[in-house]
């Protein structure tokens, strides 16, 4: 592993893995040269092997108990780390926790920052980059597919397609440097060839770069703001898929003020709705005051739901909103239809139409359905991966090069030297990614981004 500019830590380190809360169980973490020394100290245990169940008392270096409980050692280089790591599991107390934190401390540990641990794991080549983000991925997962994405990323299937990838790229930069080296023994190689495989890597970073935005959905979730003139049942809409009396509804024109968010998950994507004000000229202070908020929600959603009321049919104030929202492709729902005993009463205005009734909650499912739908979300598979933004930006880089690289291919026919520049790097932004050559900058950015005792 090239870490020169990295310098390796001498210190241990020590922090609460679990959080500061009391609970059953919680466990303090020590990593470093020191850690085995320390655990000792506090544990008044000389002999302490590997991998092995110890129950016994925690001592203050003053001679007090602190708690009793268990103690794991870790051997250098088997554990999390990589480093010797101690692991005192403790009653759940918060001042025990800080006091077993204090004598690890008092004995030359040092509090570790955020992600230091996994961030160890990685300078000692336990964990790749990508693993390293998938365990911070892993932590903030909001939903089980989310966490399922991230266990992907752990057990390294994205740095497996990265790094074929990178043996691609190498293979042909093998060849070039053959033909370069040694021009009288070696053929030249075939253009054909090197076009081929160009465009293999550049397809393939397409459709890891297509899985970005669709990963930001699963993990962060979207944004739908339900949108309509008034009581046409907006805040209705929004309680039936809410699932509760979250908004006041009344039959009043102008109910709702303010708007009112809560998110809700649709087959596992975190979605935040919001209910705005009813979109019309009035004359009424506050209501223009929500009005005004309910066309920035407009358009900070990333999904619309134009709602009109299908009892009443499409009116002209309907259209006059549809027209001013309409380039972003809302979903259109007909509310109210209980009131609706023809079905042929039904509008055909667009094809698209979900009806419901907020009231009976009738189509809300299929509203549902069509939300998911809009997403362009596959259903959940064991190969599911999806980029962050760092690989976003990396693949966008090394994808660039390699495709003036194939534009240029003709031109540089007799200038290998160039096409094989530009080969290595972009193969360097795609060993940026699995973290091979790494700036301190980078790992910083990474793993600040943990919670402590990570
Ligand atoms: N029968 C029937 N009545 C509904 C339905 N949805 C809403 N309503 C009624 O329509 C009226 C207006 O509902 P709201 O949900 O407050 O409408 P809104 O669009 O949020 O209105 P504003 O906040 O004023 O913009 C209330 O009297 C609701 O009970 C429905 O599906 N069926
Ligand atoms: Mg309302």
């Amino acid at each position: 592993m090239e870490l020169t500019e990295i310098s390796y830590i001498e210190d241990t380190i020590v922090a609460n893995a679990t959080p500061l809360i009391p609970s059953a169980v919680s466990i303090v973490r020590i990593s470093g040269k020191n850690a085995l020394n320390i655990g000792k100290k506090i544990f008044r245990k000389d002999n302490l092997e590997p991998r092995k169940v110890y129950y016994g008392k925690f001592y203050s270096h003053t001679g007090e108990v602190i708690d009793e409980g268990l103690l794991i050692f870790f051997k250098a280089p088997n554990s999390f780390t990589g480093e010797d790591v101690i692991e005192l599991h403790t009653h759940g107390s918060v001042p025990v926790i800080k006091k077993i934190i204090e004598e690890a401390i008092f004995y030359g540990a040092r509090f570790a920052k955020p992600g230091e641990f996994t961030k160890r794991a990685f300078l000692n080549g336990k964990i790749d980059l990508t693993q390293a983000e998938a365990i911070a991925q892993l932590i903030e997962a909001k939903t089980e597919r989310a966490s399922k994405i991230a266990i992907n990323m752990l057990e390294g299937k994205l740095s497996k397609q990265i790094n074929s990838l990178r043996n691609i790229l190498l293979e042909l930069m093998a060849l070039i440097e053959a033909e370069l080296n040694f021009p009288e023994d070696v053929e030249s190689v075939d253009n054909n060839l090197i076009r081929e495989k160009l465009q293999q890597v550049i397809d393939s970073i397409d459709r890891l770069i297509s899985t970005y935005k669709k990963g930001q959905i699963l993990t962060n979730g979207i944004k739908l703001a339900i949108v309509g003139r008034p009581n046409v049942g907006k805040s209705s809409l929004f309680n039936a898929l809410v699932g509760y009396e979250r908004a006041i509804v009344s039959e009043y024109q102008g109910t709702t003020r303010d708007f009112i968010e809560e998110t809700i998950s649709i087959k596992g994507i975190p979605v935040k709705l919001l209910d705005t004000a009813g979109l019309r000229h009035t004359e009424d202070k506050v209501e223009k005051i929500g009005i005004e908020k309910a066309k920035e929600k407009l358009n900070e959603a990333d999904i619309i739901i134009f709602v009109f009321d299908a009892s009443e049919g499409w009116t002209k104030e309907d259209e006059d909103i549809y027209e001013e929202i309409k380039q972003k492709n809302p979903i259109i729902v007909g509310n109210k239809i209980d009131l609706l005993l023809d079905k042929n009463q039904r509008n055909n205005i667009f094809k698209n139409i979900i009806y419901v009734s907020s009231k009976t909650k009738q189509g809300i499912s299929s509203l549902e359905d069509k939300i998911f739908e809009t997403l362009n979300i596959k259903e959940s598979s064991d190969e599911e991966i999806y980029i962050n933004l760092r690989h976003y930006k990396a693949l966008e880089k090394s994808k660039e090069i390699l495709e003036n690289s194939l534009k240029n291919l003709e031109m540089l026919k007799d200038q290998k030297e160039i096409l094989m520049l530009d080969i290595q790097e972009a193969e360097k932004y795609l060993e940026e990614i699995v973290g091979q050559i790494t700036t301190e900058d980078v790992l910083e950015n990474i793993f600040s981004n943990f919670c402590i005792g990570k």
